[in-house]
This record gives structure tokens, C-alpha cells and sequence, in this order.
């Protein structure tokens, strides 16, 4: 016999479902934010969580919990959108889910069953963090990190993280294929690939570092270029958004969401990560390439493009923004998903047009306070100059 309890927690779970979000008061004109995360923990449904039987659960506890919903990748199919979200169980392993809206913003429901991943890697111990890619040959592409124990190091928290490789036509059936191996750098983390093929080759963004947690002598944003999808080995990786000292990207840096085709070109959401007295800050930044060759930076707006506010900036890691999936809509519309915090996920809406004027019309960065500031005068300037001849 089902719970009692379970139908008071229900009625509590659809009313967050079927909440209506709003934009927040927030404005910089870049993008809107909005007042509730699109996914929480709560947004995991009561099945997953609860033996709902009042016999073997007769206290009615979570017998198994979610910690938190946090990156997702995103993707609209059939008019929807779909996010796959990285789902962290309260045994610290996660998994992924699909999670569907119509509007984008709110009413995101997951499907009954999370995904089930083949499970082609024995030693695979967590995966987390998928890219999608709808790519011109007419798959879609799941890109994630899986992580394993490092054999080779005693330290209990030495580990290996490589990129997985999936790929699917309808986010139900999904097909493993080899995880990507770099020949210039031991481990990756933050892959994204390309949606269409560059010079007749898969082309992917990496994020090659010597450890797990430190780049090391990995540089950046990596571009390769792979002949074989199923079994992908990439040679050269050529640094296209390097670290940067003094900048938000000093500690590290990596892939966000899977470039969107602007009108001038491929728009880029990534992360940065900065050291401070607080820990490890991490903030999303922008950057565009060249339509042609998307290996090649045209436009480098200085700064931050999004950072934790207000309550975001709190979870279990706190200080933190990072996205790995954004959906533009045919109509121009852009959503971008960001998880704050390791713990929930956001949306900020904006448009094609309003992205590749922020990343045209946005200064460089000068790297020098002087510089910087000299920037600012020359703003400062010409709006006084405008705002005494009214
Ligand atoms: O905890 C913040 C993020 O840390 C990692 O990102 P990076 O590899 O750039 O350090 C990722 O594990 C990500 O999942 C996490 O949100």
C-alpha cells in the first residue's frame, strides 16, 4: 500500500513544477536572470528518492537521496527543452537525467527513469557534466567526463579524468562510444564538440591538463581535430583561449556550453577560475570565433559575463557559476543554463543579436590597472560629452 505521506509530498513537488518563473530585477542588458533555478534537488521526482510502499517504509524516509542537480547539458528536440542534468546522489556518485520544458525557463519535469549509460568502463567510478551536440551528421553527441581512480598514485583522492563519448538520436537509446584519447596531455575535463565538421574532421574543444584537479602545464581551451568519432584520438591541441595572469582565468579555465552559430560567429560561454583568500572562484566568460575556422578567436571581450549573485553565490562549493549547455531557439532566443554552486541549476534568456554585440562592442581586456582605467576615462568621457549637449 502506498504511503500516506507520499500524496502530501506530491501535491508539495507539483506546485514547484508547476511554478511560473519570472525575471528577476537584475539588468545589465546583456541577458535577464530569473527568480527561482530551473532544477533543484526538490525537482527530483518522489519515486527516486522514497520507497513509497508504507510496509517496508513505514517512517516514509528517503531511502535513496539527491544532493543536488547542478550542470547540465542542454538541447531543444521536437520544440522542447531538454536538459541533461548531472543528478549527485547522497553517495556523492552522479548520474544523468533528462529534464523537459516547453517554455525554457520554467515547468521542467524529468523523464520517469534517469539515463542509463552502457556501462562499457569497469573502472569508471563517477560521470558527470555532459556537453550535447546536435552535429551535422545527424547525431546527437553526449560529451562527459568519467572519472576513475588513479592506480598509479597511492592518494586516496588521485583520480583520472578522461572525456566519454556517447551519442543518440532521441536522449532515450544512447550507443557508448570509445572514450577520447589526447596524445599531447594525460587527462581532460570540460569537452565539448564542435557541430559541424571543420577541414571534413570532428572537431573538439578540450581542456588538457597534467592532473585531476590542477591544468598544470595545460594552457587552456584546446581545438583538435579527430578523423573517427567512434574510436577519436586527437594529435594536436592548439590553445585557443589561453589562462591568462591576473585575469579570471588565471587558475583555469574550460569549454562551457557547445558554441552557438551567430550571425559574425561561433559564440562561446566558458568558465574561469581564479584563486582567492576564499577559495577558488568560478565565473563564466565569453569569447567568439571565426564562423570558418573555429579554432580562431575574433572577438575577446574583457571580464566577467556572469557571476554568483546573491544567493547563488552559496552551496556546496561555493562561489562557483559554470554551464555546460545553452539552446538557441530558431526565433533568435537564447537560454543559457548555469548551475551555481554545485548545488542548483539557473537560466538567463538573451538573444543571438544582444550576445555578438557584447562580445564585439565589449573592450579587450588591457591587463594593466592603468590601461584599465584609461578605458574607463575614455567612456566616462564621451558620456559627458553627450550628456552636456542634451
Ligand atoms: O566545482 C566546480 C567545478 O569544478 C570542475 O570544473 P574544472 O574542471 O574547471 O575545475 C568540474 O568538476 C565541475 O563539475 C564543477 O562544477
Amino acid at each position: 500500500m502506498i504511503h500516506s505521506r507520499y500524496y502530501e509530498e506530491l501535491e508539495k513537488y507539483e506546485a514547484l513544477v508547476a511554478k511560473k518563473n519570472e525575471r528577476s530585477g537584475f539588468y545589465n542588458g546583456i541577458y535577464d536572470r530569473y527568480r527561482d533555478p530551473v532544477l533543484t534537488r526538490e525537482h527530483a521526482p518522489l519515486h527516486w528518492r522514497y520507497d513509497l510502499d508504507g510496509e517496508r517504509n513505514p517512517y516514509f524516509m528517503e531511502r535513496l537521496g539527491v544532493n543536488a542537480v547542478m550542470n547540465s547539458g542542454a538541447i531543444e528536440l521536437d520544440g522542447k527543452i531538454c536538459l541533461v542534468a548531472r543528478v549527485e546522489g547522497n553517495d556523492r556518485k552522479s548520474f544523468f537525467a533528462v529534464a523537459e520544458s516547453s517554455s525554457g525557463v520554467d515547468g521542467f519535469r524529468f523523464w520517469d527513469y534517469p539515463v542509463a549509460l552502457p556501462d562499457t568502463c569497469p573502472e569508471e567510478t563517477n560521470v558527470y557534466d555532459m556537453r550535447l551536440t546536435k552535429h551535422e551528421d545527424g547525431y546527437i553527441y553526449g560529451v562527459f567526463c568519467s572519472e576513475s581512480k588513479d592506480k598509479e598514485d597511492p592518494d586516496l583522492s588521485a583520480a583520472v579524468a578522461q572525456a566519454g563519448i556517447v551519442r543518440t538520436k532521441d536522449l532515450k537509446e544512447w550507443e557508448r562510444l570509445d572514450n577520447l584519447k589526447t596524445l599531447q596531455s594525460p587527462q581532460q575535463r570540460n569537452v565539448a564538440l564542435h557541430p559541424e565538421f571543420v577541414d571534413g574532421k570532428y572537431a573538439f574543444y578540450t581542456r588538457p591538463m597534467d592532473g585531476f584537479l590542477e591544468t598544470g602545464s595545460g594552457g587552456g581551451i584546446g581545438f583538435g581535430l579527430c578523423d573517427d568519432i567512434a574510436h577519436a584520438v586527437i594529435g594536436e591541441e592548439k590553445i585557443i583561449s589561453p589562462r591568462v595572469y591576473h585575469t579570471l582565468t588565471e587558475s583555469k579555465n574550460g569549454a562551457g556550453a557547445v558554441p552557438i552559430k551567430g550571425k559574425k560567429c561561433w559564440i562561446h560561454i566558458a568558465h574561469g577560475v581564479r584563486s582567492t583568500a576564499a577559495g577558488l572562484r568560478y565565473v563564466l566568460y565569453a569569447f567568439g570565433t571565426d564562423l570558418k575556422d573555429p579554432s580562431k578567436v575574433v572577438a575577446k571581450p574583457s571580464g566577467v559575463f556572469l557571476a554568483p549573485l546573491g544567493d547563488e553565490r552559496v552551496g556546496d562549493v561555493s562561489n562557483v557559476v559554470f554551464t555546460n549547455g545553452a539552446v538557441a531557439r530558431e526565433n533568435g532566443e537564447v537560454y543559457i543554463y548555469y548551475a551555481s554552486c554545485d548545488t542548483r541549476v539557473h537560466v538567463a534568456s538573451t538573444t543571438v543579436d544582444k550576445l555578438e554585440d557584447y562580445l564585439f562592442q565589449t573592450p579587450e581586456d588591457a591587463l594593466r590597472s592603468a590601461d584599465c582605467v584609461r578605458q574607463r576615462m575614455e567612456l566616462i568621457q564621451r558620456n559627458r560629452e553627450a550628456l552636456c549637449g542634451l
